[in-house]
């Protein structure tokens, strides 16, 4: 299997998050990608390319425009307003307050654009931004061209990106940008199976009204875990949509017994559908040791996930999204890869 990965991810380093109480260095930090990639090489996967450069129309397929136009400005705005460190929201447009106006300032831009604090902008954020889109999308090349699977080392992550708000680490929803990329390339049906720990609320909004793109998503029950306000079991699509949303949401302390068994039910769901090609949100956050998470998966269930995703028999993009326990996380990243070619 091709893997697509680029160093313009380590831009993106030294950025804050509030956790517990306290302002801390990122959890979602560059060794995360160069241990993947090292572990990559020792298990001889298969050759790593870089990516091509692409224009952002295919991620304007997913994005809003403007939301688009402002990534790029965000630290040459933060910088020209005399601010130093992590360009971190404050301020969010909720209940009672205007949404729909659009204010001047950065820190008011910030908040308008996002639905959390957890996507901050260091010096270094846009370009590795844009170097995850064209991992994804030379990825996604890769399987439209006829192989059967490929690995987007994307970091930053996507899926808590929505069409006009960043959060969670992510900010161009890859996973989402190229499963609308198959369906533009000609693809009938896209499913999108998110196995990352927590719930891809940004991937669910884009497509909760679509009855072309499937979404199946496996995670921490969002009554006590992150990110708190989407991802329950009764949200299943609407309008066009309905039916074709499938959620997942587990209890701290889930190991692969339970989980499998609703991968087993994700994946009887994406036969039904019969799409053309899959679209995977791998995220190893689901690890016994991950540091922000309470599931229990263990490192010899990875290759098993890898394999039962192989038994759909279809086309499949790999897509980095979470995990944090980095000296495990090419261990269990690769292993969901090689399972699946075992
Ligand atoms: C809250 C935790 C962000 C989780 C990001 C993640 N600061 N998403 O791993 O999949
Ligand atoms: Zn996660």
């Amino acid at each position: 299997m091709k893997t697509v990965y680029s160093p313009l991810h380590a831009g993106h380093g030294g950025q804050m998050e509030l956790v517990a109480g306290a302002i801390v260095p990122g959890f979602e930090k560059p060794s995360r990608a160069e241990i993947i990639r090292g572990r990559v090489e020792s298990e001889k996967l298969g050759p790593i390319l870089t990516p091509v450069s692409h224009p952002l129309a295919a991620a304007a397929r997913v994005h809003r425009q403007d939301y688009l136009d402002f990534l790029p400005t965000v630290w040459p705005l933060w910088e020209a307003s005399g601010k130093s460190g992590s360009a971190i929201p404050f301020t969010w447009p909720t209940r009672g307050l205007r949404g729909d106006v659009r204010p001047k300032t950065i820190d008011a831009l910030l908040g308008y654009y996002s639905f959390d604090g957890g996507a901050s902008f260091v010096k270094g954020t846009w370009e590795a931004i844009k170097s995850s889109y064209d991992v994804a999308m030379t990825a996604a090349g890769i399987v439209k061209a006829g192989e059967r699977a490929a690995f987007a080392l994307c970091r930053p992550p996507g899926h808590h990106a929505g069409a006009a708000f960043m959060g969670g680490y992510c900010y161009i929803n890859n996973a989402a940008v190229a499963a609308q990329w198959f369906r533009d390339q000609g693809a009938a049906r896209v499913s999108i199976l998110d196995v990352d720990y927590h719930h891809g609320n940004g991937t669910q909004e884009i497509f909760y009204r679509r009855g072309d793109v499937q979404v199946l998503n496996l995670h921490g029950d969002p009554m006590t875990e992150y990110p708190f306000f989407l991802g329950h079991a009764d949200e299943r699509g609407a309008g066009e949509g309905e039916g074709f949303n499938q959620n997942y949401p587990m209890p701290f302390g889930t190991s692969w017994e339970r989980w499998s068994e609703a991968l087993d039910d994700a994946c009887g769901k994406l036969l039904a559908y019969a799409p053309d090609v899959v679209a995977v949100s791998l995220g190893v956050d689901t690890f016994e040791k991950d540091p922000i998470s309470q599931f229990k998966l263990k490192s010899a269930d990875y290759p098993k996930i890898g394999k039962r995703i192989a038994a759909l028999g279809l086309p499949t993009l790999f897509v980095m999204e979470g995990g944090y326990a980095v000296d495990e996380i090419g261990i269990n990243a690769v292993g969901v890869l090689t399972g699946f070619e075992s």
